[in-house]
């Protein structure tokens, strides 16, 4: 009733001159920076403003828990190189954020959070869903604040937006009180004077004195090797990186986040000798990547002890981070790159190395039918890797692909190619069960065009399997294909907690209104696959297979990792 009042008195306070909410003036600064989606769960205090940026044009999806709205506009910013929203209510609905954040965060991506809380007039005094949530998310983002006055909520906004994009990229969260949120405020005194949708994040150059003595480097390599990581593809600088690794015929690898910015086919992108290129290499350059457990922290014996290192990063705290470097270029990746190929031209002789690059083109040659024999496997239940292949051979080459679980990952990294830039997502370098399905539908919102995959762990399934209903309600047709081993990991030995039984997901997605196919015999995949692509619908395909298998990645790699 009181909130009735309120809402009346505000509403004829607003009739008599250019007056705005708060609400209002929130969903108009996202609107301003190009956000034409966002996704939350609604409630107090987000109510009206999430109307406003329903009425300002804006997409609303709304999900099932906030962890997968986090998770869903993760996968949107990597899929569109941009920015993306979610949004929630104060106390358990923002705290709910927190995984999705800090995999977002580890990640690099600039997902925009948004919480409501409690007014600040009662603050400290136990209000309703009170907590400290600007507190709880500074160690996960990049920048965590809150806006006291309505009329600066623009001012504030593209603080956040600046914060997520320039340097590193990764996420902020914009904490919004409910009684500045309902504050009704003149139209003509909001900070809106430094939101403007075209700004342009910064894109330094490297130094050209590092730049040269990078150049002397590779000259006198004779294995050199590039190490390309998602930074690469934030910076949208597949085109530069492909053009020196070709000018100079330069093999390339990725970062499992980083896959696709050389199509997997390419002859430069020998995946089946990762190890040995690591291994061999006598310098490396390092393109928009940490050096952290993902690549061995660039150290033996992953790499060899006197191989020498040039690292080009955009943010100055990574370079040499892990190991010493040899070369530190402080820049965008794509910018030094296009530096470096220009230098570089007349310089590099692409013939130098010409031997080595030959023997890892062997190596890949001499692995490859080995490969595809354990991938053929007939095996009855159905091994993971015949899974692997079945998928490999049915989706498109444009396909994006989402691989989350545990032994599903470890076998989908080794024998499924990606061909474009940000077309593969995983659960990462946070290692967080759970990304798989809001991760798809979060890319299916973002390209509704392309084919999304999503290759679940039964496990990891079941931590957003809710989502389920969002696929649903929002038509978002991503085919989710389970590797249902009966439990989390493989059973390779005793695991207290492990066994979670042969669940009918796709029963499950069916009582939801999705297609489901229940599969356990490796010829019966492809059809099931076909179906569930056929029906546009929101699908799960059950596949039950050996909970025995364990993926040992030397063991059973087709590309070593
Ligand atoms: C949020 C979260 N909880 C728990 C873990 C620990 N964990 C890592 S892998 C894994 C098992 C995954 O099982 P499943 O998704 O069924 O895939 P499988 O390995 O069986 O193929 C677990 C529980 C984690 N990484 N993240
Ligand atoms: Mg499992």
């Amino acid at each position: 009733m009181a909130g009735t009042i309120r809402h009346r008195a505000r509403t004829s306070e607003k009739r008599r001159s250019h007056m705005i909410t708060g609400s209002e003036v929130l969903a108009k600064a996202l609107r301003r920076r190009g956000i034409d989606v966002f996704f939350f769960i609604m409630g107090g205090p987000m109510i009206e403003a999430e109307g406003a940026c329903v009425a300002e044009g804006m997409r609303p999806i709304d999900v099932r828990h906030e962890q997968a709205a986090v998770m869903m506009a993760h996968a949107y910013t990597r899929l569109l190189r941009k920015p993306a929203v979610c949004m929630a209510a104060s106390g358990p609905g923002t705290t709910n954020f927190v995984t999705g954040i800090a995999n977002a965060y580890v990640d690099c991506a600039p997902v925009i959070c948004i919480g409501g809380s409690s007014p600040v007039i009662q603050s400290g005094q136990g209000a309703f869903q009170e907590i400290d949530q600007v507190g709880i998310m500074r160690p996960i983002t990049r920048w965590s604040g809150r806006v006291y006055d309505a009329r600066r909520i623009p001012d504030v906004v593209d603080a956040a937006f600046n914060h997520a994009l320039n340097g590193k990229p990764g996420p902020v969260y914009l904490d919004v009180p409910s009684d500045v949120l309902h504050q009704v405020v003149n139209e003509d005194d909001v900070w809106w004077d430094r939101s403007s949708p075209s700004i342009a994040r910064p894109r330094p150059h490297g130094d050209p004195s590092e730049i040269k003595r990078a150049i002397a480097l590779l000259q006198r390599a004779e294995r050199p090797i590039i190490i390309s990581g998602s930074g690469v593809i934030w910076a949208a600088a597949d085109r530069e990186l492909r053009a020196f690794a070709e000018e100079f015929a330069i093999p390339v690898f990725t970062t499992p986040q980083g896959r696709g910015v050389l199509p997997e086919d390419h002859e430069l992108t020998l995946l089946e000798a990762r190890s040995m290129g690591f291994r061999e290499a006598d310098v490396v350059l390092v393109c928009g990547t940490r050096l952290n457990y993902v690549v061995g922290f660039g150290r033996p014996p992953r790499f060899a002890s006197d191989c020498h290192v040039i690292q080009i990063d955009i943010d100055p705290w990574e370079l040499g981070e892990g190991r010493q470097v040899d070369v530190a270029i402080l820049g965008d990746v794509g910018a030094v790159l296009g530096q470096m190929l220009e230098i570089g031209r007349g310089e590099l002789d692409p013939l130098r190395g010409d031997d080595w690059r030959k023997s890892l083109g062997e190596r890949v040659k001499a692995k490859r039918p080995e490969a595809e024999a354990r991938m053929s496997t007939d095996q009855v239940p159905i091994h993971p890797l015949r899974l692997c292949k079945e998928i490999r051979d049915f989706i498109d080459r444009e396909a994006v692909l989402v691989v989350d679980g545990q032994e599903i990952l470890n076998y989908g990294r080794q024998s499924i190619p990606t061909f474009v830039a940000g077309h593969r997502l995983n659960s990462g370098p946070f290692g967080t069960m759970g990304v798989g399905l809001p991760f798809g539908l979060g890319a299916k919102v973002a390209k509704p065009g392309t084919q999304v995959i999503v290759l679940h762990g039964d496990g990891s399934f079941g931590l957003n399997a809710m989502e389920l209903d969002t696929a649903v309600r929002h038509d978002l047709p991503v085919v989710t294909v389970i590797s249902n081993n009966g439990g989390w990991t493989a059973a390779n030995k005793y695991k207290a907690g492990r066994e979670l039984g042969f669940t009918r997901y796709d029963q499950m997605a069916v009582a939801l209104g999705a297609h489901g196919e229940h599969v356990e015999q490796p010829e019966d995949i492809r059809p099931a696959l076909m179906r569930a692509a056929a029906s546009g619908k929101p699908a799960v395909v059950n596949v039950v297979t050996d909970p025995a298998a364990r993926a040992v990645t030397a063991a059973f790699s087709a590309y070593e990792t």
